[in-house]
């Protein structure tokens, strides 16, 4: 099938009758593409910067270096943070999923489309209001935006207007997939688009805490409608916010290592089942665990704490059901392969594939990103690491390892997909380099942050905050381990930047946008899976379970401000 056959959506009655093969190579449609690569491109740019502002912070700590031109510290971490784990995430997220559901469902509607790209550029409003603020200096209060630290109100009602945005080209993906299962009754829909659907619900549930915390509180506040702040109530909104949002970061990855790595390997996915009870779990048990992040605040009892610790360790079971069904996924291809003995399959991976070798080496950074996390969840082992840098090399193994890989290694082929060219072999080396150069940043620097975290070494402080005491001096040469590690990490985001343009300039052709076929010996998927009534209802219900008394203990015992966290 030529490109120009491919680039033709066929019907659906064409495309159940069609082989794998042809089916494989079919576009998403044009207009479509046109909508998802405005959101991948915007994600990139957010990275280059936030790369820029990283580069910059990481030698500000180390002592190396001191900021020109009256910019503060905690302004480029703002920037950075932001930028990064905001603004670079949700983009790329939504420039994926709405290519997954076009390729899976089939061409968005106008009406589907055009909510895309109302949401785009909402988002795109807020992303800038937002980014002079920071800029400008007025919102140097860091990604997590912790009151009593206050903002610029333009700020707040720019992340608001990202938010909202971001549910209105949410709801366009959603749409599709509803109208596909009108569409075709009784049957089970395609499995990326119901992940498409199990992430999108997860971001609509979770965003309602921190749409509350911005609108109700943090905007009066910053407007001086309101002189003072609850702190435990806003942190804690956060929190119910924020831990679903590292799912929200990492459930496309896990689309991404379910639906088109086995495609990449040559094998089959291991089971559709498996897959899409792990993005149920995944719905259930995100929100409901965010106190884990305020283990060692006052204001919520140990009893709730205890209670939000075991629900967080339910949430690593679709973690482990994933290491699993990728291990015979890769074993089952590997013995295919001709790999015999215990890890004679090993070898027999496509090492040389980009589109694999990327995403398997974030597969395998999650493996301590995992293990650091089960530690942090550890009630009494959190009063160890927490607001040390072992957090921060934490969520650079997680979000900026296993995540940010899987998204580079996604980009590779998406790209070319999306603009109808061709991925040549010399971009399967320069994705390959590029993978090397982030593994071995990221192991020096995260490995440098970890050691120094569990010596006490504060995260979010500038060294010059402790430059003069003794362990600043201990600690210099894990300083500048992390400089080193962070400047190979800028050196891998160039190369990633100049291989996306490369990707634009390739010759025209087609690259496939791969989706596995699931193994014939995987079991039939029950229907229940995908029956959101029920899950809905459980959401609500743990969500209620794990946060009615907390919220209501805090209003009862620290009305605006009373708890020992006094704006005066
Ligand atoms: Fe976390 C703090 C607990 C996962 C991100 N986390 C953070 C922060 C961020 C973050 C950004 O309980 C800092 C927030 C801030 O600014 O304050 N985290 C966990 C737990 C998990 C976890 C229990 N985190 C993530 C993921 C993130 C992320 C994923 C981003 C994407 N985290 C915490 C806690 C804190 C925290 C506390 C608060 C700390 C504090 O006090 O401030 C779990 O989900 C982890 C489960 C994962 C596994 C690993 C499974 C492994 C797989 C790979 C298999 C590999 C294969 C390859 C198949 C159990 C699936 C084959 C390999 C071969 C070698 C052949």
């Amino acid at each position: 099938m030529s490109y120009s056959e491919a680039a033709k959506e066929p019907t659906q009655q064409e495309k159940a009758t069609m082989p794998q093969k042809i089916l494989d190579q079919v576009q998403v449609d044009k207009k479509d593409a046109k909508l998802a690569l405005a959101n991948l491109y915007v994600g990139f740019v957010a990275l280059l910067l936030g790369g820029v502002a990283g580069l910059l912070q990481v030698f500000v700590r180390s002592g190396l270096f001191t900021l020109p031109a009256n910019i503060g510290y905690y302004q480029i971490l703002t920037l950075h943070g932001v930028l990064m784990a905001l603004i670079f995430t949700t983009y790329f997220i939504y420039g994926f999923q709405i290519a997954g559901v076009s390729r899976t469902c089939g061409t968005l509607s106008a009406t589907q489309r055009g909510l895309g790209w109302i949401g785009f550029y909402v988002m795109i409003i807020g992303t800038i209001m937002a980014a002079v603020m920071m800029l400008l200096n007025e919102a140097s209060v860091l990604y997590t935006f912790y009151a009593p630290l206050q903002a610029h109100w333009i700020y707040y009602t720019g992340l608001a207007l990202v938010i909202i945005g971001s549910w209105i080209s949410g709801l366009g993906q959603v749409l599709r997939w509803i109208q596909w299962r009108k569409e075709h009754k009784g049957q089970t829909t395609p499995l990326l688009s119901f992940m498409v659907v199990c992430n999108n619900l997860l971001w609509f549930v979770c965003t309602l805490g921190v749409a509350i915390e911005v609108l109700v509180f943090l905007i009066p506040w910053s407007l001086g409608f309101v002189e003072r702040i609850d702190i435990a109530i806003t942190r804690t909104l956060f929190w119910y916010f924020g831990h679903a949002l590292v799912y929200f970061w990492l459930l496309p990855a896990y689309m991404v290592w379910y639906t088109v790595i086995p495609k990449v390997i040559g094998g089959r996915m291991f089971s559709d089942g498996l897959a899409r009870i792990a993005f149920v779990l995944f719905v259930l048990y995100s929100i409901p665990v965010g106190v884990h992040h305020q283990l060692m605040e006052p204001g919520i009892s140990g009893f709730w704490k205890f209670l939000q610790v075991v629900l967080t360790f339910f949430v690593i079971i679709p973690s482990f059901l994933t290491a699993f069904s990728l291990f015979a996924t890769f074993e089952i291809r590997g013995r295919e392969n001709g790999g015999a003995g215990l890890l004679g399959w090993f070898k027999k991976l496509p090492w040389g594939d980009v589109r694999f070798f990327a995403p398997f080496i974030g597969m395998v950074a999650f493996i301590p990103g995992g293990i650091g996390g089960i530690i942090n969840a550890s009630y009494q082992m959190n009063a160890v690491i927490h607001n040390t840098i072992w957090v921060t090399g934490h969520f650079h193994l997680t979000v900026a390892t296993t995540v940010a890989l899987t998204f580079f290694g996604a980009a590779y082929w998406l790209i070319p997909h999306l603009t109808g060219r061709e991925m040549t072999k010399e971009d399967h080396k320069l994705g390959i380099a590029q993978t090397w150069i982030w593994t071995f940043g990221m192991i020096i620097m995260s490995g440098a942050m970890h050691i120094i975290g569990l010596y006490g070494a504060p995260r979010r402080s500038n060294y010059s905050e402790y430059g003069g005491a003794e362990q600043a001096k201990e600690w210099i040469s894990y300083q500048i381990a992390q400089a080193i590690g962070g400047t190979l990490l800028f050196v891998g985001i160039i190369l990633f930047f100049y291989i996306v343009i490369k990707l634009l300039f390739n010759p025209k052709g087609f690259e496939e946008f791969p989706i596995a076929e699931v193994s014939p010996n995987a079991q039939h998927t029950p229907t229940w899976v995908e029956n959101f009534k029920i899950w809905g209802v459980v959401l609500a219900a743990l969500i209620l379970i794990a946060y009615t008394v907390p919220i209501i203990n805090i209003l009862q015992n620290s009305p605006m401000g009373s708890t020992g966290f006094r704006l005066w």
